[in-house]
């Protein structure tokens, strides 16, 4: 080992949907701020093959850590199989990782996703600090701190959890406005022995060990008595979002190789026209869904660009492309944040991953949503009862109806007007908040502290 007073920080991320691109931005915005700063940055091969088209940066690594799939695996398309797999093969993979590159550079830090809660004993095994990064919500974050407490008031047995489903969790500072329907799944319902429920409920045992919690919020927006009861049960809790505006390009996201700019661009003339429809990197609607939607944005007339993965394309109805030619445009992959950043978008029907509200909040464009799984309930709760920016979609899923009114709410009713108002007065604070002195700036400026503080 060369010895070296040179921080060197080990960031471990969780290879699955959007974190490892959330968790690798964050990474490269400390390289960018501290080049003194060595940052090495473990995920699988299949992740860190798709971050290649960022540029590099000296002082910022890319390696390999194994993904646990069986040699001459075939992907049957389950991304619960891979999660099983990938978190079967930790934390061996990581440590062996780890510690290939400690023994050529002493690592100072160890950095992860907060869902990867064995980085805690790694940190302390190499007496460094542990900062956790929790890229959703604070709510979310503060239901799963509580999943102990959760499950001795509410139960886990499916008959006792059911007939509970629609009482309050206000025995939680700052929860009251959630139902124990809204929970994510693996905290009271579900099937609790899943691999990755059971090491969230690992996480929620280890974050208050961390040094550091960076939550992809902005201390000025979320709910508050959750962020402050957050800062008692936390050692440090830092929001440090929206990442998606701390993020000047970010060629993951940023590029458009199916032309949705230009074809917004000549929707500019009517401003907040168009509807975005996708559900993020994860879920799909059900194919009778699907088909509510698509009857939807056919009989309303509306322009609308969707976000629709390609092997989905084919449970379009024939016809529906045709009928919608130049009022729709249904591609695999969007620009997202500079598709809701573009003036002629004026609703986004989405499934309330956190990510996907935090960009419509930083461009200012309110919601209809479905939520499917994980936080997407607590998420809507907040848009609905707390911040009135989004509207469910009738019936909690899609039917035609449902998003027919939707869409008439958001684009031509008063209402509507109203919530775009509200979603504009939080645009600027999310805006003030990654400006020169916000404090998710400033947040994330302790957090370097703490990063580099561990290499003396
Ligand atoms: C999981 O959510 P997802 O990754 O499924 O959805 P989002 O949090 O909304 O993130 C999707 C990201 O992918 C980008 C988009 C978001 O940053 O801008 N994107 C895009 O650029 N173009 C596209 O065509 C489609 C997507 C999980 F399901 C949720 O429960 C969590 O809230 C979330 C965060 O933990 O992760």
């Amino acid at each position: 080992m060369a010895p070296s007073n040179k921080a060197h920080v080990a960031v471990l991320a969780f290879p699955f949907s959007s974190h490892p691109s959330a968790l690798f931005f964050l990474a490269r915005k400390l390289s960018e701020w501290a080049p003194d700063v060595v940052f090495s940055f473990f995920c699988t091969p299949k992740t860190n093959g798709s971050l290649s088209s960022w540029p590099a940066l000296p002082n910022l690594r890319i390696y390999d850590v194994a993904d646990g799939l069986p040699v001459g695996h075939v992907s049957k398309g389950r991304v619960d199989d891979e999660i099983d797999f990938f978190l079967g093969a930790t934390p061996g993979n990581y440590r062996e990782a780890v510690k290939r590159v400690d023994e050529i550079e002493k690592v100072s830090c160890v950095v992860s996703d907060a869902f990867l809660w064995f980085a805690r004993e790694m940190a302390e095994e190499m007496g460094v600090a542990w900062v956790a990064f929790w890229i959703a919500g604070a709510c979310a974050l503060s239901v799963h701190l509580n999943t102990d407490l959760i499950r001795r008031k509410i139960g886990t047995r499916t008959e006792e959890v059911s007939a509970r489903m629609d009482e309050s969790l206000a025995f939680i500072p700052g929860c009251s406005q959630f139902r124990v329907r809204d929970l994510p799944e693996g905290i009271v319902f579900g099937p609790l022995d899943f691999s990755l429920f059971k090491s969230l409920h690992r996480m929620s045992q280890e974050l208050p060990r961390a040094t550091a919690v960076l939550v992809n919020t902005v201390e000025e927006m979320d709910y508050d008595p959750v962020l402050d009861r957050l800062g008692t049960v936390l050692n440090k809790c830092l929001p440090v979002g929206p990442l998606t505006l701390l993020a000047p390009t970010r060629p993951d996201s940023d590029s458009d190789p199916y032309s949705c700019l230009p074809w917004l661009e000549a929707r500019a003339h009517d401003p907040a026209s168009v509807v975005y429809v996708g559900f993020g990197t994860v879920i799909m609607p059900p194919p009778s869904e699907l088909a509510a939607l698509v009857e939807a944005l056919e009989e309303s007339g509306v322009h609308f660009l969707w976000s629709l993965k390609d092997y989905m394309r084919e449970s379009l109805p024939t016809g529906f492309l045709d009928r919608t030619l130049g009022r729709g445009l249904v591609v695999p992959w969007t620009p997202q944040s500079r598709v809701l950043g573009h003036v002629a978008v004026g609703a986004f029907i989405n499934h309330c991953g956190w990510n996907s509200v935090l960009e419509s909040i930083a461009f200012g464009v309110p919601m209809i949503y479905r939520p499917f799984f994980a936080d997407h309930r607590i998420n809507a709760r907040i848009l609905s009862q707390v911040l009135g920016i989004a509207v469910e979609v009738k019936g909690g899923v899609l039917t035609k109806d449902g998003v027919m009114d939707g869409l008439d709410l958001l684009l031509k009713r008063e209402e509507g007007k109203k919530m775009r108002e509200r979603i504009g007065a939080l645009k600027l604070i999310a805006k003030n908040a990654v400006g020169e002195t916000g404090s998710s700036t400033k947040n994330l400026k302790t957090a370097l502290e703490i990063i580099r503080g561990s290499a003396a």
